[in-house]
């Protein structure tokens, strides 16, 4: 770990946040300049729990079973000693088909507009379901973060699904496709295995947001 985040151990301890605003254009988006960490990710891969689950929340952001809820740009104000010092922005899902073209349009233009200009972001979570990682849509979403050079972290989620073996075979394959997509992905990148559900590479996950933050 580096001496920076060993540093701020104490800083975030990821217990107090708040829901700051939702934004369906880019009007919308908070003005005040804080260090940004957006989640993306394919419908229903696990977001907005992924989201819940690192501030220990059960309804901070909404899930549901169905893809395609999170249909608005959801931003959390991450607080230290009662002051806000960062925001994690929940996004809405891409790759989903079965919504109505034009607000699927509409979100996915400003989800781009978000990622594409905006200044405040020092880092993207993304959101794998590790029974599909690395789709193709995700693969065009990895090539904007390092058009735009911006740090990512994979996370592949619902590992609570896979024995242990499946475990390491998906890590391994997630790194090495990873390394074929982005030369410099260990500069750049990383990825581990997670759970919401069960909070399984919390920690992990926590020291990376960490990381990010206190650079
Ligand atoms: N088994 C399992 N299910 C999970 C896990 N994380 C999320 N889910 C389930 O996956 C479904 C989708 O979760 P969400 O968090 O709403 O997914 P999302 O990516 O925010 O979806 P959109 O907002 O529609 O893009 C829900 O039924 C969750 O309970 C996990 O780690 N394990
Ligand atoms: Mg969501």
């Amino acid at each position: 770990m580096k001496t920076s985040v060993k540093n701020n151990v104490n800083r975030y301890l990821f217990n107090d946040v708040q829901f700051e605003t939702s934004a369906a254009h880019f009007s919308q988006f908070p003005t005040i300049d804080l260090p940004e960490i957006a989640i993306v990710g394919r419908s229903n891969a696990g977001k907005s729990s992924v989201l819940n689950c690192i501030f220990n929340r059960k309804k901070l952001a909404f899930t549901a079973k169905e893809p395609g809820k999170t249909r608005l740009l959801n931003f959390f104000s991450v607080r230290c000693n009662g002051k806000a010092t960062a925001r994690m922005v929940d996004l809405p899902g891409y790759g989903y088909a079965k919504v109505d073209k034009c607000l699927k349009k509409n979100w996915e233009r400003t989800l781009l507009d978000f990622i594409l200009t905006r200044k405040m972001l020092v880092a993207s979570l993304m959101i794998t379901d590790c029974r599909r990682p690395l789709t193709e849509t995700d693969g065009i979403m990895l090539d904007i973060l390092l058009e735009k050079k911006i740090p990512y972290h994979v996370l592949l989620n619902k590992s609570d699904k896979l024995n242990n073996s499946e475990k390491i075979a998906t890590l391994e394959e997630c790194k090495k496709a990873l390394e074929k997509i982005d030369a410099k992905f260990k500069i750049n990148g990383s990825c581990s295995l997670f759970s919401a559900s069960k909070k399984v590479g919390l920690k992990e996950l926590q020291f990376k947001l960490m990381e990010w933050l206190t650079r």
